[in-house]
């Protein structure tokens, strides 16, 4: 019953407008935030970026920063489709069609040791350019440390009903399950024994009281938020969800009888573990 609803992913026209418009509330948020600050930046107008570069203000001390996100297989961009071009670990070919999740709770650790967070869920959908760029407003410039988040909704804000719109709404988990909303939508197709092509559905989300959120630390050395602003890129290399520590035969997971994971606690501890090296950061 949950598989035949996983595969409708109704991404249309109207969810795109919903999420630019949630988008474009979160930024004018982000301005409402600022209420200290006297600069004229963060008026919600203001988020409609021009391309004149204005000179930040005397003393300011933050900046613009833009968090890109980036699908790669194998360190080159993935390419979506139903055919199945790679390779995994395990020696399964297998192609992309769908990326999406979330990463919550991204935190800026200066060379100073200050921090800067930015607290709660954001979605991330390979169909969506708009969820591949996230603009940040009043970031404190200054050489960075690290970069770290949480992969996927953390338990405080995984409740069903967090998320009334698409296409966040569009995550949710199964309230036989525990409810909420899954942390990631990974699918594709492999090539399996019988040599035909088959689904894979590589769904992460709380099961059983456990929740499957891990953290990611992210070296940011050599990266600076200067006034000018700065921007960074959270790589997420597909292939490395199916190795290291375990490599994943896609025949042992998805297939008939066993369409998909997400009631499969040793799978969904097998997929978080793997979880842990599948994240890099861009050059700077
Ligand atoms: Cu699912």
């Amino acid at each position: 019953m949950s598989a035949a609803r996983d595969s409708l992913h109704p991404v249309t026209v109207t969810s795109a407008l919903a999420h630019a418009l949630v988008l474009a509330a979160a930024l004018a948020g982000c301005g409402d935030d600022s209420g200290g600050h006297d600069d004229d930046h963060d008026h919600p107008d203001a988020a409609v970026e021009t391309p004149d570069a204005e000179p930040p203000p005397d003393g300011a001390g933050t900046a613009a920063l833009t968090v890109g996100y980036a699908h790669l297989v194998d360190g080159a961009p993935v390419t979506i489709g139903t055919e199945t071009p790679y390779t995994n670990a395990a020696g399964n070919a297998y192609g992309v069609t769908v990326v999406r999740y979330f990463l919550s709770d991204l935190v800026l650790t200066y060379a100073d040791d200050t921090e800067h967070e930015v607290a709660g869920a954001y979605y991330v959908d390979h169909d969506l350019p708009e969820t591949m760029t996230r603009a940040l407003a009043d970031v404190p410039t200054g050489e960075l440390a690290s970069v770290r988040f949480v992969f996927g909704v953390p338990p405080a804000l995984n409740v069903t009903g967090a998320f009334t719109a698409p296409p966040e709404s569009l995550m949710e988990w199964p309230e036989m399950m525990g409810g909420g909303y899954h942390h990631m939508k990974f699918e594709g197709r492999y090539v399996n024994e019988a040599a035909e092509p088959f689904q894979f559905r590589a769904h992460s989300g709380p099961l059983s009281g456990t929740d499957y959120t891990f953290e990611v630390v992210l070296d940011a050395t050599g990266h600076e938020v200067t006034a000018d602003g700065a921007s960074l890129t959270i790589e997420m290399n597909l292939e490395e969800w199916f190795e290291n520590p375990n490599t994943w035969d896609l025949n042992d997971f998805f297939y008939t009888g066993h369409m998909g994971i997400m009631n499969d606690a040793a799978a969904q501890l097998s997929l978080s573990q793997n979880g842990a090296g599948v994240f890099t950061l861009g050059a700077p």
